[in-house]
């Protein structure tokens, strides 16, 4: 271990530690802004300079290594100089929208030119005036708002595996691009946000259907169904000071109805469905020993993915549609037989911790089923914007019918959710015997095997693409010996989507990720197959899985 001096207090860390890493263990703040802790270094910004006070010289403390014997100060007044000037110069070329940008109140570098006490900038810059990009089908990039930090580079390559923003020009020309400079919509990009989630300002953001909604809603003439993703549950809180984790399913219900929303559903129900429905066919697949592994596709990130990288595995991705789409079509099949209300009004809002939602959409195969996605963040908006005191509400319940949910579908937000779910099912069909805990970890590569019927299946859990990658490749060169494989594009699943509340960061995920298993655990029906208005609907109207009115509306075939 190494031991130093910060601020004139001592501390002591292993070697390969930095001075920021040293400094937070004793509680003392730097700011940072080209740091981000799931990330590789970059030292770009220099916003966390602190001053050597043996040699007097500057460093950035987030890629300095430790010394032993180091002095440190990171409040001397030549290191809060530094400091102030390197932000005055990101301000100096930076646009000066604040009160309209997306990001006003969440920018984290309107946030550290507010704590360094920056009230005017000393210099004169030159403002770049560089188009947006809003060619969709999920994200906004504004180069002109881009400090050049790079965490959308990193995350893309480094998380993702993706690769799909890079560096290109030098000096002041210097900018985030796409490779070739084609429009977002046009490259191999998943939609899945983790850039606009790691992006300090508001260089990248969701396309935002605010208005979309806004105008269905005023509209007499359609009847506005919403639904909300299982992850949101125990995320939206955060928006409104709620400690990440926190459970709010009724303040989400109670604030839907406040917006004017005609039916507030739940996401989780068509979870429910998913499971009936893409568990039997994996039990065809895994009994007649046919496109295996099975790989699920409810995460429309991991199946742009998917078709750009591992085309030729497309066939072993489930048939059935995500959650969302079923829910959206069930709302105006069977919704609207049951309660006589024309289809052709209903319209239907999905609530979406995810970018990539946008885009499944959107997806030809798809388009009709959901009208318009809101993330986490602009659902948010929506309710300030009505002046709904949401931390204050009362809990409401969602509505019968297509509101019911289960243990089972609200894990679905966090990974190993999905997989957890379909075996409490397959196994209880195919052996009659209740699955015990998989016991799957949070990060990275998970798997367990599990004794079904006399026979072991094997489970694979990929966090992140980047480690979907690596799953893929062995079940490409045959190396494989999963039967089953859930991916989430986003580290974490659902809990840490691209569209979730900022900031973000492991921890909070783990927060979010808790208050998922806590709904599960909270003695709440845990099996898609008990959940009573699942069991109606295939009486009235599926009759069962996989039959051909199950196929015609809730399976599809991506075609890409
Ligand atoms: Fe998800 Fe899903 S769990 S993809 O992470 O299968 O977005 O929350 O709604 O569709 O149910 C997201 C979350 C969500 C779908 C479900
Ligand atoms: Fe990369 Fe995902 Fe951002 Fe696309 S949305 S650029 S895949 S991080």
């Amino acid at each position: 271990t190494i031991t130093l001096t910060i601020d004139g207090q001592q501390v002591e860390v292993n070697q390969e530690a930095t001075v920021l890493e040293a400094a937070r263990k004793l509680g003392i703040e730097i700011p940072t802004l080209c740091y981000h802790p799931d990330l590789s270094l970059h030292g770009s910004c220099r916003v966390c300079v602190v001053e050597d006070e043996k040699s007097g010289r500057l460093l950035a403390s987030c890629v300095a290594p430790v010394n032993d014997g180091m002095e440190i100060s990171t409040n001397s007044s030549k290191a809060r100089r530094a400091r102030k000037t390197n932000v005055e110069l990101l301000l100096a070329n930076h646009p000066n929208d604040c009160l309209g940008c997306d990001r006003n109140g969440s920018c984290e570098l309107q946030d550290i030119t507010h704590d360094l006490g920056i009230t005017k900038v000393s210099f004169e810059g030159e403002k770049r005036d560089l188009p947006v990009d809003a060619s969709g089908p999920s994200l906004k990039r504004e180069p002109n708002k881009c400090i050049l930090c790079g965490r959308c580079v990193r995350v893309c390559e480094e998380v993702q595996g993706v690769s799909a923003l890079e560096f290109t020009e030098r000096g002041f020309n210097s900018i985030v691009s796409t490779g070739f400079d084609l429009p977002q919509s046009e490259v191999n990009c998943a939609n899945c946000g983790q850039c606009a989630t790691v992006c300090p300002t508001a260089a990248i953001t969701e396309i935002s259907e605010i208005d979309k909604v806004w105008a269905a809603l005023e509209d007499d003439s359609k009847h506005v169904v919403v639904q909300t993703a299982p992850s949101i549950q125990s995320t939206m809180g955060e928006e409104f000071g709620i400690k990440a984790g926190t459970i709010v399913t009724g303040k989400l219900a109670a604030s839907l109805r406040r917006l004017g929303f005609d039916r507030v559903f739940s996401t989780d129900f068509a979870a429910d469905l998913t499971i009936m429905e893409e568990g039997n066919e994996f039990i065809q697949r895994f009994k007649g020993n046919k496109q295996l592994p099975h790989i699920t596709s409810c995460c429309p990130g991991w199946v742009k993915f998917c078709e750009h990288n591992y085309h030729d595995l497309m066939d072993n991705l489930s048939s059935a549609k995500s959650p969302m789409s079923m829910f959206s079509a069930i709302s105006k099949s069977y919704y609207a037989e049951q309660t006589d209300i024309d289809p052709e009004s209903i319209y239907t809002v999905a609530i979406m911790p995810c970018t990539a939602k946008k885009f499944e959409k959107d997806r030809e195969e798809l388009v009709g089923d959901t009208d318009a996605v809101l993330t986490t963040r602009e659902l948010a908006r929506m309710i300030k914007e009505m002046g709904i005191q949401f931390a204050t509400l009362e809990n409401e319940e969602y509505d019968e019918m297509l509101g019911a949910h289960t243990g089972a579908a609200t894990i679905f937000g966090t990974t190993g959710g999905v997989t957890e779910a379909a075996l409490r099912t397959v196994k209880e069909e195919l052996d009659g015997e209740a699955l015990g805990r998989l016991g799957l970890g949070f990060e990275g590569i998970q798997e367990a095997t599990v004794e079904i019927d006399g026979q072991e299946v094997n489970v694979a859990i990929a966090n992140g693409l980047a480690n979907a990658a690596k799953i893929l490749d062995e079940v490409r060169a045959g190396n494989s010996k999963y039967h089953f494989i859930e991916v989430m594009a986003c580290p974490n699943g659902c809990v840490g989507g691209g569209g979730q509340p900022l900031p973000t960061s492991k921890e909070i995920k783990q927060k979010r990720a808790q208050g998922l298993r806590n709904i599960d655990e909270s003695g709440i029906i845990r099996k898609s197959h008990k959940n009573p208005m699942i069991i109606k609907l295939y009486e009235d109207y599926l009759h069962e899985p996989l039959s051909g009115h199950s196929h015609h509306l809730l399976h599809t075939k991506y075609q890409k």
